[in-house]
């Protein structure tokens, strides 16, 4: 049964997701230097994280290696070569240079491709080797890891606790079952940060069409699906005089079909929900019917420029046509460095104002970690585990954000109040990444991209091949 869960798992997700490098290249992440490791502090919205003093054990580990395999499209979640200047990468640096000198350790990583993984450690640890201590992965391509039996629970380690401030509750909800922790996305790993997902405004734009206080309405609690609808459903500009709606127009909000599912999750809801007795996928009811009510009609305005499948749609808000746009943060780094109008970042709304507060979601390439069975000595692990969060949650998480996130109109305070709020409302589910395409994540997208409203029958038709595979990884999970 085992086996063949994978499988179906490796297979589909070999079939759709991007393909994530190459190469494998061993590296040695330590460095002779010694460096002044406390950067400079900053004030402002983080400035509560450095307050944060944690007293670890003090051990001396006499040189000892503490082993990464990780994802190579994020190596900077474990590891930068060198310092060169720029404040996140040396604030990286940094935090390596802070653990070797702490511990007397030496950070090893190994990186490869992130559909290479979980064969090199299932391998790895089913000829009963203790050859990594630690992976770091791509989210969904690790779900196969956990059915695999190769993987330590977490809350077996006495070094790790889940009780510090970066492990947020919907961790513990989303990546455990029945007290297994086998994964979990960590402070330490910077790509879950960048992944998080949130709502761009053009402040130079928003002001033509004198929309206001926008940071007011989200402390206020206020800010909600109503709002943004009425703030974009009728703003179209037909830019080149075609008389069709082009790419190139000027719209209110810009989209994808991908987006449609992150609504349900800054909604409050899930696709599955975890019981004593399994998990349920979600079933055909009356909030699921008004929530595809709403954004099936939202996505049908005027004002709403959505596309099909992959990509992004901020570029086109960079280019300053669209007044909003749904995108994640690492889109400010690969497109509004240059952006010529003043740009904000907002949560996702709510449903209504009654919701009690804010939810996003992350997308599923960022990194979590796991540790292998075969780790001789998970309390070493552990420890290594949780500096590194600790260092990163009090100085690399906030460099991320007041540098990469911040925009070069540096008096816009209000945005890292902003990103502060959303990186702590991300919401992780099981029910999206274990989805394997069986259950219900991608409804939502395909009733957007199909034009459909049969909600019903689309329900229907899925509903028993959907909960015979959440049976399944039940099965798979409490064989473990
Ligand atoms: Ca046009």
């Amino acid at each position: 049964m085992k086996r063949t869960i994978c499988m179906i798992l490796l297979c589909a997700l070999l079939a759709s997701l991007t393909a994530c490098g190459e190469a494998s290249t061993p590296v040695d992440t330590t460095s002779p230097t010694t460096t002044d490791t406390q950067p400079a502090g900053e004030e402002g919205a983080f400035a509560y994280r450095e307050k944060l003093e944690i007293e670890f054990p003090d051990k001396n580990y006499e040189g000892r290696e503490f082993r990464v395999l990780a994802q190579d499209a994020y190596e900077r979640d474990i590891y930068v070569e060198s310092e060169t200047g720029e404040v996140l990468n040396d604030t990286i640096y940094a935090r390596n240079q802070w653990l070797t000198e702490q511990y007397n350790v030496k950070i090893t990583a190994v990186f490869e491709a992130c559909d290479k993984i979980p064969n090199t450690i299932t391998n790895s640890v089913l000829a009963g080797e203790d050859a990594y201590d630690m992976i770091s992965n791509h989210a969904i391509f690790s779900g196969s890891l956990a059915i695999q039996n190769v993987l330590m629970n977490m809350f077996d380690v006495e070094t790790i606790d889940f009780s510090y401030p970066w492990w947020s509750e919907s961790i513990l909800d989303s990546f455990s079952y029945k007290n297994t922790a086998l994964l979990a996305p960590a402070e330490l790993c910077l790509s879950v940060s960048e992944a998080t997902q949130c709502l761009f405004f053009n402040a130079d734009k928003a002001a033509d069409y004198q929309i206001t206080g926008l940071y007011d309405e989200v402390r206020g609690g206020t800010w909600t699906i109503d709002k943004l609808i009425s703030y974009t459903k009728d703003v179209y500009v037909d830019l080149d005089g075609s008389t069709t709606a082009d790419d190139t127009d000027f719209y209110g909000l810009g989209s994808k079909g991908g987006h449609a599912m992150f609504y349900w999750y800054a909604f409050g809801e899930k696709f599955v929900e975890i019981t004593d007795e399994g998990i349920e996928p979600v079933l055909y009811n009356e909030k699921v019917v008004s929530f595809f009510d709403k954004i099936l009609s939202y996505y049908n305005e005027p004002g709403v420029h959505w596309f099909k499948g992959s990509g992004s749609a901020v570029p086109q808000f960079a280019d300053g046509n669209r007044l909003f746009a749904i995108g994640g943060f690492d889109d400010v780094e690969k497109y509004l460095r240059d952006m010529e109008s003043e740009f904000g970042i907002l949560p996702l709304p709510k449903l209504d104002e009654a919701q009690e507060a804010y939810h996003t979601m992350a997308g599923g390439a960022h990194s979590v970690i796991g540790i292998p069975k075969t780790v001789s000595d998970p309390e070493f692990v552990g420890l290594m585990i949780e500096n590194l969060n600790y260092y990163s949650y009090k100085y690399v998480t906030p460099t991320y954000c007041n540098t990469a996130l911040k925009s070069k109109y540096a008096r816009d305070d209000d945005s890292m109040e902003m990103i502060d709020l959303i990186l702590s409302s991300v919401v992780f589910d099981f029910g999206y990444l274990l989805d394997n395409w069986k259950g219900f994540a991608f409804i939502p997208q395909n009733m957007v991209e199909s034009g459909s409203s049969d909600l019903a029958s689309n329900y229907a038709s899925r509903i028993t091949s959907a909960q015979e595979w959440w049976n399944s990884v039940v099965e798979a999970f409490e064989n473990d």
